[in-house]
């Protein structure tokens, strides 16, 4: 490919580091870091990396890990094998899963592979990277499709993720930011991320999912979810929390998306913005249940972006590989702002080329009017946007 030109006026860097495709969750796991391959040959086929300033970070050292993570923790990621599990924890033989989830999270989400730990620090490292060039400007637009594991707790693992490297990454953004906003469209609620920063106003974390207490992971993030209840924790009211049904389509979430972040970021003025891009909210996802489509999906990119804010991109959830390579390289276009020059057929050079055989070979399968309804009325949707900015009203001045 001859490249696409790089961006007038602001600067985009991708952060990158390819051994994290060399690591294998297992069998039957649904992450696959596979998906990644995928979006790294879209990417560089369609030559959107000389766009960009690209960057091969180095892992995150245990220490950098720790500034969230307890020491503990960090520890047993370190020194824990498929190997040594046992002997080191021969009550976890005795698990229903073949090993109980009591110790620090792990079991049949967040299984103990070959290789864990650098796994963990690789994509960490990513995103502390990407932060780190927003902080010193030389990036206005950072981006690690790598990262995005936003389930994981202080001491535990969760729902696929062991480091919470948006944590981490916010922190670091924390040292020259006044305000951080988090947005996160992944299907499943931004918990771990929710938890870290629940007792702050310096974070506002806002969530869109699906939301079932009893049958969705991970049950939390209802409306009135909204952060500490005391009135002398700064924390109070920084919190929002967009509950959704199965089914949502790119129109009605393209609408509530608008109206609740453009309000948010009027009144909060974040200093910097940090977005979650899990690709598990499109249609024919194997774990999600919504129904958007690439450019329904890549239209809240477009949207955060259009406010010219510094912006930390991560990726996230996704579980059909092949989607989830053409929405983060769309966005990634969106990013660069080649999204309208971008030729929909996918390059016949791509490696690769033969999984995107399924829906055709396009970046824009028709992913909606898939088996659910939409269970989103829109009085449903008019009332989240009702809440939200009855919420932003507490915290004006
Ligand atoms: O539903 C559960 C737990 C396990 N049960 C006892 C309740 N886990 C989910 C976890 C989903 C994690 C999503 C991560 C992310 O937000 C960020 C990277 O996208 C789960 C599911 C499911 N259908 O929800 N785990 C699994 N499926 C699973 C399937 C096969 C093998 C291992 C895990
Ligand atoms: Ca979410
Ligand atoms: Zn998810």
């Amino acid at each position: 490919a001859n490249g696409i030109q790089r961006p007038k006026g602001y600067k985009v860097s991708w952060h990158y580091n390819p051994d994290v495709e060399k690591y294998h969750f297992g069998q039957n796991h649904p992450m696959k870091p596979w998906r990644l391959t995928l979006t790294k040959s879209l990417i560089l086929s369609y030559g959107m990396h000389t766009a960009m300033d690209a960057y091969v970070p180095r892992a995150a050292t245990k220490e950098e890990i720790a500034e969230f993570h307890k020491d503990e923790y960090v520890d047993f990621l370190s020194i824990a094998t498929p190997q040594n599990i046992y002997e080191m924890y021969p009550e976890l033989a005795t698990g229903p899963q073949g090993y109980s989830s009591a110790i620090f999270g792990v079991g049949e989400d967040c299984p103990i592979f070959d290789g864990l730990f650098a796994f963990c620090s690789t994509y960490t490292g990513a995103s502390i990277d990407a932060a780190r060039k927003l902080c010193n400007k030389q990036s206005d637009i950072a981006i690690n499709w790598s990262g995005g594991l936003h389930h994981a707790k202080k001491a535990e693992a969760s729902g696929f993720c062991y480091v919470n490297d948006i944590v981490l990454a916010i922190l670091q953004l924390l040292r020259h930011h006044p305000r951080v906003l988090y947005i996160d469209i992944d299907v499943h609620h931004g918990d771990g991320v929710e938890q870290a920063f629940w007792s702050t106003d310096r974070v506002m974390c806002v969530s869109f999912h699906k939301y079932d207490r009893d049958q969705f992971f991970p049950g939390t993030g209802p409306l009135d979810s909204t952060g500490p209840l005391h009135p002398d924790n700064p924390g109070k009211n920084y919190t929002i929390n967009v509950p959704l049904n199965d089914g949502i389509d790119d129109e009605g979430y393209a609408y509530l998306f608008q109206n609740v972040i453009e309000p948010t970021i009027k009144i909060y003025n974040p200093s910097a913005i940090v977005l979650q891009c899990g690709a598990d909210s499109l249609g024919h996802d194997r774990l999600g249940c919504f129904n958007l489509n690439i450019r329904g999906h890549g239209s809240c990119v477009s949207f955060v972006k259009s406010f010219g804010i510094p912006l930390l991109v991560v990726g996230g959830g996704g579980y059909t590989p092949r989607n989830v390579a053409r929405a983060w390289a769309h966005e990634t276009s969106i990013l660069i702002g080649a999204d309208k020059t971008l030729d929909p057929v996918l390059p016949d050079f791509l490696p690769h080329r033969e999984a995107f055989r399924r829906e055709g070979f396009t970046l824009f399968p028709n992913l909606s009017g898939w088996r659910r309804e939409d269970g989103n009325t829109k009085a449903h949707i008019e009332r989240i946007i009702r809440h939200v900015r009855d919420q932003l009203s507490y915290i004006r001045g």
